[in-house]
């Protein structure tokens, strides 16, 4: 097996696995946990790192999610809250299949994987998550993206009643987020329905999320009830907020600092008190996947 095959289970303390596999394995578990289960056997992704990953306490408890709160406790303390089922999502713009389609119809056919993927907000910390999902590209093929397209929008739920962070006008909701089309297209870029095998927690964007790995956190954006295929750049939330601070691209770049810190750098969630920071690395690590992508591209102007 090459480093670059090994799934979470290979590197997590077997204890913790055995007592997830049970749990998994558990005949009732299977059929209750719904599709985001249906097939986790799936081989491991080449495209995962064989980086050790963080906890499930770690990445369930350290969490931006503003609908619930600013604070990195708020989102384990306030998600549980929401109401993930039923869940359906709006697909519309140019496509040629256009509707409200309900979360097991946009999942069905679509291959569920771990990524074990780095991750890196824009705060300067770091995680690596084994999320499951599928690639975006799969559902938009799906739906037929028109021609006349060139951006994927999307949206987070707004549902002030069961969001706390909504009643406040910390940001502007709904919480927008947008990749160019091929950024979209692009095999790293999936969908999220979970973690650690299991169903996604819901202070990480249960019921689905999007997880983009060679950007800022900030574009994986949570729980999401839309996505809009555009002929224009889409708005998008921390962009609106401070647009000389939060760029559209966001791309991990260790040679563009954030104008009030260093990028160059970052702290790995976890890895105690006497670890250093450790080097960022350009596209987060996956420069190989998407340099292409920004090719002749001035990334100090695009940030
Ligand atoms: N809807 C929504 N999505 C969001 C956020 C948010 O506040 N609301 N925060 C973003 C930020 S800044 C980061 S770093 C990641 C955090 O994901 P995690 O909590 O699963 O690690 O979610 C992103 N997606
Ligand atoms: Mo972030």
């Amino acid at each position: 097996m090459t480093a670059s095959k090994l799934g979470w289970s290979d590197v997590t303390p077997k204890s913790l696995f055995l007592n997830r596999r049970t749990l998994i394995a558990g005949a009732g578990a299977m059929l209750a946990a719904g599709p985001a289960l249906a097939r986790i056997d799936a081989a491991p992704s080449v495209f995962s790192t064989d980086e050790t990953p963080n906890t499930f306490e770690e990445i369930t408890t350290y969490n931006n999610f503003y609908e619930f709160g600013t604070g990195k406790e708020d989102p384990a303390r306030n998600a549980g809250a929401l109401t993930t089922d039923p869940w359906s999502i709006v697909i519309d713009g140019l496509v040629d299949r256009p509707g409200t389609y309900d979360l097991a119809d946009v999942m069905k056919d679509q291959p569920l994987e771990e990524r074990i993927y780095r991750f890196r907000c824009v705060e300067a910390w770091s995680m690596v998550i084994p999320w499951i999902g599928f690639e975006l590209a799969g559902l938009l093929n799906r739906v037929g993206v028109q021609p006349s397209a060139k951006y994927v929008a999307f949206e987070t739920l707004v549902r002030p009643e069961e969001m706390p962070g909504q009643r406040q006008p910390i940001l502007e909701w709904p919480y927008r987020e947008g990749l160019r089309l091929d950024e979209a297209m692009n095999p790293l870029t999936i969908l999220a329905t979970g973690l650690y095998g299991e169903e996604m927690p819901k202070q990480n964007g249960a019921p689905i999320r999007l997880v983009v790995p060679w950007k800022y956190g900030f574009k994986s954006i949570k729980s999401v009830v839309r996505i809009s295929l555009v002929a224009d750049q889409p708005q998008t939330t921390w962009n609106m907020l401070q647009p000389s601070e939060y760029g559209f691209f966001s791309n991990v770049n260790p040679q563009v600092d954030h104008p009030r810190w260093s990028q160059a750098s970052e702290r790995r969630i976890g890895a105690g008190l006497f670890a250093g920071r450790q080097d960022t690395l350009m596209f987060n690590g996956y420069e190989e996947q998407v340099a292409s992508l920004y090719a002749g591209m001035d990334l100090v102007a695009n940030y």
